[in-house]
């Protein structure tokens, strides 16, 4: 079933709006950390760019599910904290060891091991402080909802076990399920977060809930198929990143799998299915629907 949106939607405008507002917001959230040197290893990488497709998910969800988007934005914040978090960690050498992340040298290259290692931490107890703390308007049993999803995205059960298992897969051939594992954990588990959080600070319904759990599984394993398939066909410079890390470190990925042909087609197959979860809600869901597309056509 191919899902249509209106065709006036210029979701250009709206990305380069979304990005503009969360920008400002990322800016705001900050300070007043003591000593300074925290607060300059926290803002060199929390403002180094990047897409901000997790804030920008979130708030287009909680405005699909009839939710005023400025209400989720210290939520956005802190997803985009919480991201930012696992890229500097990710980055380390007792990790993925890389050197170069968003176009700048990483985070512990420039402030050291144990700096970026705690500006991480900063970052990440910060998120949940947005929440808690800084998010006026929003009812408490939504905020505390909002909570769980975050813990659960960001811990053993998300981020944390994505990123063990990936570690223990290192130099060993991993099957398909071990690499689905990995991905809708490391890369799926705050994707999903991004866009539950924004629907229930909007106070969604089980079956809106339900639908965009599909939604953002779908978009979540897609999104990090691409991910393996520009390491191998897009260049550092467009990427920011260090390119051809997974064919060097000999990593399992859907490419070296499946092939690219393939995989590109799981990806599309994967974002066809999302937005279809999305079918009964289509008048509201243009900026979802098309999220899910840049997904897939994205080149960085
Ligand atoms: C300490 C709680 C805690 C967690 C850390 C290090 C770690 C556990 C997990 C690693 C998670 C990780 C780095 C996953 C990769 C996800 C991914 C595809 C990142 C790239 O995301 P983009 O393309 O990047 O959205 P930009 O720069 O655009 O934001």
């Amino acid at each position: 079933m191919a899902v249509a949106v209106s065709t006036d939607f210029d979701f250009a405008a709206y990305l380069e709006a979304s990005r503009q507002r969360v920008e400002q917001a990322l800016d705001a959230a900050l300070g007043p950390e003591r000593p300074e040197s925290l607060r300059e290893a926290m803002r060199y990488s929390l403002l180094a760019g990047g897409k901000r497709l997790r804030p920008i998910l979130c708030l287009a969800s909680c405005e699909l599910a009839g939710g005023t988007s400025a209400l989720a934005l210290p939520t956005a914040v802190a997803l985009e904290m919480i991201h930012t978090m696992s890229l500097i960690h990710d980055d380390l050498p007792a990790m993925d060891n890389d050197d170069l992340r968003r176009g700048r040298p990483t985070n512990h290259k420039v402030f050291g091991e144990a700096n970026a290692i705690l500006a991480g931490d900063a970052l990440l107890t910060r998120a949940f402080e947005m929440v808690a703390l800084r998010s006026p308007g929003v009812a408490p049993e939504r905020l505390l909802r909002v909570l769980g999803e975050l813990s659960l995205a960001a811990g053993a059960p998300g981020l944390v076990g994505g990123q063990v298992v990936d570690l223990e897969s290192e130099g060993r051939q991993v099957d398909l399920d071990t690499l689905e594992y990995i991905h809708l954990h490391k890369t799926g588990a705050l994707l999903q977060a991004s866009v539950l959080t924004g629907a229930l600070i909007a106070g969604a319904e089980d079956d809106l809930l339900d639908a965009l759990r599909t939604y953002s599984r779908g978009i979540g394993l897609a999104f990090q198929i691409i991910d393996d398939i520009l390491d191998l066909t897009a260049s550092s410079a467009v990427l920011g990143k260090t390119a051809g890390k997974d064919l060097a470190a000999d990593k399992t990925t859907y490419p070296k799998l499946l092939g690219l042909e393939e995989s590109r087609r799981r990806a599309d197959v994967l974002v066809r299915e999302s937005k279809e979860a999305l079918q009964p809600w289509l008048a509201q869901a243009g900026p979802l629907v098309a999220l899910a597309d840049y997904i897939t056509s994205r080149d960085r």
